[in-house]
């Protein structure tokens, strides 16, 4: 597969390893394909992921494994990696430390490796054109981590995760990365009988301004992400959902320099439907980036599968475009091939067909957008605020009496449609 090429051959294709939506530098409202959508390759599930489960052994085995000397086989991994993201023209990855180079309890030499792969990166970048769009650490998998590294108990845990952030950020600002990510697997508890919830996060605040001073101090220009997820692997976790995690940022002062990257089956796992979560990140000013990928509708864990939903994405990108599009981010592939998708050419299945989802459902939204009156019929609902009395009412200037006399003069409302089904409709319509 290393010469695989995959172009853009439109609708008619029968060929499997071609785009049928995606043509990158087609213009749609104003911007290419590949402006508006900033694909990202996700090195954890796509170069790292062996398709282990809890009941069985790895099923993805990978050449590069075989190779002793841990910075020799993070190349051939590397070599790979960008071999693949090349043939799918994907302009961006996005890596853990933990990813790139196996990592062992010296922090000095865990630096040493990372400045020896990041300098391999590099070169790559500059070959391929391939930019960095987050890097991040993991502090979820080490065992060090299970009560939480920023919010951990024990302090000699939390500098321990302050010295793995350091190198990621070390890392990522080296690489020209345009964003920084904090996910918080386990900064969260398990039982209120051994925790101290009121401590533990503001160890969390503190850890985050000073992980943006170091990174501000060093040249960083670009945005911190915190991505939401309610559960798993805590039991309760801190950053449980976007309104959570804004309220957060404002309490302890870090709005400026934060935002938010959406992960689809976070959302769904907190009971919201992603659209949800990226209207209230949009409504905040905090849309930052997104994590796509999508969960089972017969299970309720994460299962990172490849997106595959057009009707679903468009609603997502109705929000998106309206939004005027991520604040630095892009759309991360945070997802991961099945057990039994053993083949190399699987993994090409499941970023194209991503891929394709995503420019499929930017051209419905924008149909949507600019040939229906999806847009006027959402101003016309709530008309009744753009003059008199509701004005009045949006502009402070009445009091809860002249409500009161209101409702009496005006009598009992109309009955107003919503019209859901008529919107529904609209978008099958344009698909
Ligand atoms: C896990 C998260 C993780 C973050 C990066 O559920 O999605 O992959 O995106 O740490
Ligand atoms: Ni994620
Ligand atoms: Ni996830």
């Amino acid at each position: 597969m290393s010469n695989t090429k995959i172009t853009y051959e439109g609708p008619g294709s029968d060929n499997p390893l071609s785009f049928r939506w995606y043509d990158a530098n087609k213009v749609v409202a104003g911007k290419t394909m590949q402006e508006h959508l900033r694909f990202a390759c996700a090195y954890w599930h796509s170069f790292c992921g062996n398709g282990g489960d809890p009941f069985g052994e790895p099923t993805h085995l990978f050449s590069w494994n075989n190779t002793v000397d841990a910075v020799d086989r993070a190349k051939a991994k590397m070599d790979f990696a960008f071999d693949f993201m090349s043939n799918l023209s994907l302009p961006f990855f996005c890596f853990h430390d933990v990813d790139v180079v196996d990592f062992t309890n010296d922090v000095a030499d865990n630096e040493r490796r990372l400045q020896a792969i990041t300098e391999h990166a590099r070169q790559h970048m500059q070959s391929s054109g391939i930019q960095l769009l987050w890097g991040t650490a993991n502090l979820f998998s080490h065992r060090r981590y299970m009560n939480g590294a920023a919010t951990n108990p024990d302090f000699q845990v939390l500098a321990h995760a302050g010295a793995q952030v350091k190198a990621a950020l070390d890392a990522t600002i080296s690489l020209g990365g345009q964003n920084y990510v904090f996910w918080g697997g386990r900064e969260g508890y398990m039982s209120l009988l051994n925790t101290n919830m009121k401590r533990e996060q503001e160890h969390m605040a503190r850890f985050l301004h000073m992980a943006k001073d170091y990174a501000r101090s060093h040249g960083f220009k670009g945005q911190f992400f915190i991505e939401p997820k309610p559960c798993e692997p805590s039991k309760h976790q801190y950053d449980y959902d976007c309104a959570t995690v804004i309220g957060f940022l404002n309490q302890f002062g870090l709005q400026d320099d934060f935002s938010i990257n959406i992960e689809v089956n976070h959302a769904t796992l907190a009971g919201h439907t992603f659209q949800h979560e990226l209207q209230v990140a949009a409504d905040a000013g905090m849309l930052g980036s997104i994590d796509a990928n999508r969960g089972d509708y017969q299970n309720g864990w994460d299962t990172d599968q490849f997106p595959n939903n057009v009707n679903e994405l468009t609603e997502a990108m109705l929000v998106i475009l309206e939004a005027g599009g991520f604040k630095g981010g892009g759309i991360n592939f945070d997802a991961k091939i099945r057990r039994n998708s053993t083949d190399m050419e699987d993994l090409y299945h499941a970023h194209i067909g991503g891929m394709d989802t995503f420019a499929r459902a930017l051209l419905v939204a924008d149909a949507v957008l600019q040939q229906s009156d999806y847009k006027a019929f959402r101003q016309q609902r709530y008309a009744s605020f753009d003059s008199g009395n509701g004005k009045a009412f949006e502009e402070g200037k009445l009091g809860l009496e002249d409500l009161r006399n209101i409702a009496i003069s005006d009598g009992e409302p109309k009955t107003l449609s919503g019209r859901q089904e008529y919107l529904e409709n609209l978008i099958n319509r344009f698909i």
